[in-house]
C-alpha cells in the first residue's frame, strides 16, 4: 500500500517536471518533424455540405433536393479529404446511392407507408458515417486489429440498426487506434489519422476517423463511442459536438472489443456531430425504447440553471496543466452564459479530481472482464507484451507501441490493486458530491483535456493526459463536448459540459446556445 503510494507520487512528481521542463524541448523536436509538409483540407464549398442532418432531412423529405445528390455531394467529399487525412477505412458508396435513389422514387411517389412517416423515419436519406469497431453488415470491424483483417460483419450494432430504421444511410467506416484503447487513431492496419485543420497532427480517438471526417465535411454525422473520451477527445481535436451518455442508455452491443465487465460501465455510445440541433434527435433514435429514461423532450430554460466552472483538475503540483487558450476560450464561454443569462457563473475547486486517473483505473482494472493483452491475442491467445516490446524495438511486431505499452501497463496495474479499493471509495465519495452539487439543475464546465491537438506520437508522452475525458466514464455522467473556435495557431479548441445522471438534456440545450452565440465548429479551409 505505501509502496505503491510513493510509486504514485514518483510518478505525478515525474509527469509535473516533464510538463515543464521537457515539453516545450519535444515540442520542438515534433515541430522539426511533423510540421514541415503539414496542410489542411480545403474548404468546404458546397451549401449541402454545410448543413445539419435535421435540415437535410426536411429538404430531402420536402424535394427540395434530391438524397441522391446529397449522398453524392458527400461522397465527392470525402474523395477530396481522404486522400489528405486518412480517416475512412471502407465505403459503401455504390449501395449508398442505390438507397438514396430508393429513397427519391419512395418520397416522388408520394402516398408513403407508415414505416417511411416522418414520425418513424425522420432521417430519410441522410449519409451516416459509422465508427469501423461497431459492425455494420457488410464492413469490416476489425479495430485496428491487424489479425482482424478482412473480418466482416454480418450483422448491425443495435444503434446501427435504430439509426437505418430512422432512414439514414450508412455510406462510409472509419478508423480508430488498435482496440479503440488509445488517443491517437493510427494502426498496422489502416495507418495514421491525420487532423483536418493541421495534419502534423492528430485527431484523437478511438473514434477519431469520426471526428476527422466529420470536421473536414465529408459526413455530417457519425456513431461514437467512449470508455475513457474516446468521443470527446476527437470531438475536441476536431472541433465537433459529441455526446457522452448517461450510463446505461443507449445500447453497447455490436462493437469489437466488447466490454463484459464492470469496463461496461465505463462505455458509452453516443453521437458525433457538426451541427448542435443533430444531438438531441440523434440520440433519441440512438437510445431506442431507452430514451425514456431521459428527459429529452423537456423545454429546457437555461436561465434558470445552476451553473459551475473548473479549470483543471488540480493534479499538477507548481502550476496549472491546462493550456492557457484553453483556459481563455472556457472563461469566453463563461462570461457568454453570465451576460446572457444574467447570472453568475460559480468557480469550484473539487479536489478529488486530482485522483481523476487513479479513479478510472481502479474502475477499470477492478472489473475482471477480458483482458487487453486477450483482446490484442484477438480472443484466440493473449499476447504477452513483453517479447511484443523487443520485437516492436527491431520493427518486428504487429501492435502498435501504445498497445504495448497498454498490456504493459495491465500487469503493473495488477500490482496497484491493493490501492484501488481506496480510489473506488473516493470515487463514490465523489459521485456523491457532484450529485450535491448539480442537483437535478446544474450545470459544470471543464476542460476537455489540457493540450491542443498534440503532434503524431506526441501522446505516449502524455499517456494520462486522457484523465481529463476518463473521469466522467468513472462517473457515469452525460457529459457534451462543446467546440469553441480556434486557437491562435489554428486548432480547435473546446469544453465539456457536464449535468448529473440523466439530464443530458440540459448540456444537449446548453450546447446549442453555445454554439449559436459563440460559433460552433470552423469551416477548416477557412482561416489563414
Ligand atoms: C498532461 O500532459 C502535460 C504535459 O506533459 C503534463 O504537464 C500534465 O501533468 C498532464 N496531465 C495529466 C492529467 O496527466
Ligand atoms: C464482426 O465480424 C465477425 C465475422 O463476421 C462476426 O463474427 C462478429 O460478430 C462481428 N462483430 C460484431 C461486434 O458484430
Ligand atoms: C440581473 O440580475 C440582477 C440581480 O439578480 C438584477 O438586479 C438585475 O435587474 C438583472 N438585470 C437584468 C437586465 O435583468
Ligand atoms: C495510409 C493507409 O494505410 N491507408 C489505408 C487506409 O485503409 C484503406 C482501406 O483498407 C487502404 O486502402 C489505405 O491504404
Amino acid at each position: 500500500m505505501k509502496i505503491a503510494r510513493i510509486f504514485r507520487a514518483i510518478l505525478r512528481l515525474i509527469l509535473t517536471l516533464f510538463g515543464l521542463i521537457l515539453n516545450p524541448l519535444t515540442g520542438f523536436i515534433f515541430h522539426l518533424v511533423y510540421d514541415k509538409n503539414a496542410r489542411k483540407v480545403p474548404p468546404i464549398q458546397n451549401e449541402i455540405l454545410l448543413q445539419s442532418a435535421t435540415r437535410l432531412a426536411q429538404r430531402i423529405r420536402q424535394r427540395e433536393v434530391k438524397a441522391v445528390t446529397v449522398m453524392e455531394a458527400f461522397i465527392d467529399r470525402v474523395k477530396t479529404v481522404n486522400p489528405i487525412v486518412n480517416a475512412v477505412v471502407a465505403n459503401r458508396f455504390d449501395e449508398a446511392i442505390k438507397e438514396a435513389r430508393a429513397v427519391d422514387s419512395l418520397l416522388d411517389g408520394g402516398d408513403l407507408s407508415e414505416e417511411y412517416s416522418e414520425n418513424k423515419a425522420p432521417w430519410l436519406g441522410v449519409p451516416l458515417s459509422v465508427k469501423e469497431a461497431f459492425a455494420l453488415s457488410g464492413m469490416p470491424n476489425s479495430s485496428g486489429l491487424l489479425v482482424r483483417q478482412g473480418t466482416l460483419a454480418t450483422s448491425d450494432a443495435s444503434v446501427v440498426v435504430s439509426l437505418k430504421k430512422a432512414g439514414v444511410i450508412p455510406f462510409i467506416v472509419t478508423n480508430t487506434s488498435e482496440l479503440c484503447m488509445w488517443y491517437e487513431s493510427a494502426n498496422h492496419l489502416y495507418g495514421r489519422t491525420k487532423n483536418p485543420y493541421d495534419t502534423a497532427r492528430i485527431v484523437g480517438g478511438s473514434s477519431g476517423g469520426e471526428g476527422c471526417i466529420i470536421a473536414a465535411g465529408g459526413a455530417v454525422i457519425g456513431i461514437g463511442s467512449d470508455i475513457g473520451g474516446s468521443i470527446r477527445m476527437p470531438a475536441f481535436f476536431c472541433g465537433i459536438f459529441g455526446h457522452r451518455t448517461s450510463k446505461g442508455v443507449v445500447p453497447n452491443d455490436g462493437q469489437f472489443p466488447s466490454p463484459t465487465a464492470n469496463d461496461m460501465d465505463l462505455l458509452s455510445t453516443g453521437p458525433m456531430c457538426r451541427y448542435a440541433e443533430d444531438l438531441k434527435p440523434m440520440l433519441q433514435i440512438m437510445a431506442g425504447n431507452n430514451a425514456r429514461m431521459l428527459k429529452l423532450d423537456q423545454k429546457v430554460d437555461l436561465g434558470s440553471l445552476k451553473y459551475y466552472t473548473m479549470e483543471d483538475d488540480g493534479g499538477s503540483l507548481l502550476a496549472s496543466n491546462v493550456d492557457p487558450q484553453l483556459k481563455e476560450a472556457q472563461i469566453k464561454a463563461v462570461i457568454y452564459i453570465e451576460q446572457n443569462f444574467n447570472l453568475t457563473v460559480k468557480k469550484v475547486k473539487l479536489h478529488r479530481f486530482k485522483y481523476s486517473l487513479e479513479m478510472w483505473s481502479a474502475l477499470m482494472y477492478s472489473s475482471g472482464g477480458t483482458s487487453f493483452c486477450e483482446y490484442m491475442g484477438n480472443m484466440e491467445g493473449v499476447v504477452n507484451p513483453f517479447p511484443e516490446l523487443l520485437k516492436w524495438l527491431v520493427g518486428r511486431s504487429k501492435h502498435t507501441l501504445p498497445a504495448i505499452g497498454l498490456g504493459i501497463g495491465e500487469k503493473f496495474d495488477a500490482l496497484l490493486a491493493s490501492t484501488n479499493e481506496k480510489f473506488l471509495k473516493c470515487l463514490e465519495e465523489l459521485k456523491t458530491e457532484l450529485k450535491e452539487l448539480l442537483g437535478e439543475d446544474g450545470i459544470l464546465l471543464y476542460p476537455s483535456h489540457p493540450l491542443l491537438a498534440p503532434y503524431h506520437n506526441e501522446p505516449m508522452l502524455h499517456p494520462f493526459n486522457f484523465s481529463y475525458t476518463g473521469l466522467f466514464n468513472a462517473l457515469g455522467l452525460p457529459v457534451t463536448q462543446c467546440p469553441l473556435g480556434l486557437s491562435s495557431e489554428g486548432l480547435p479548441m473546446g469544453m465539456q459540459i457536464i449535468c448529473s445522471m440523466f439530464n443530458d438534456h440540459l448540456s444537449l440545450a446548453l450546447a446549442r446556445e453555445l454554439e449559436h452565440g459563440l460559433g460552433g465548429w470552423t469551416n477548416p479551409g477557412h482561416i489563414a
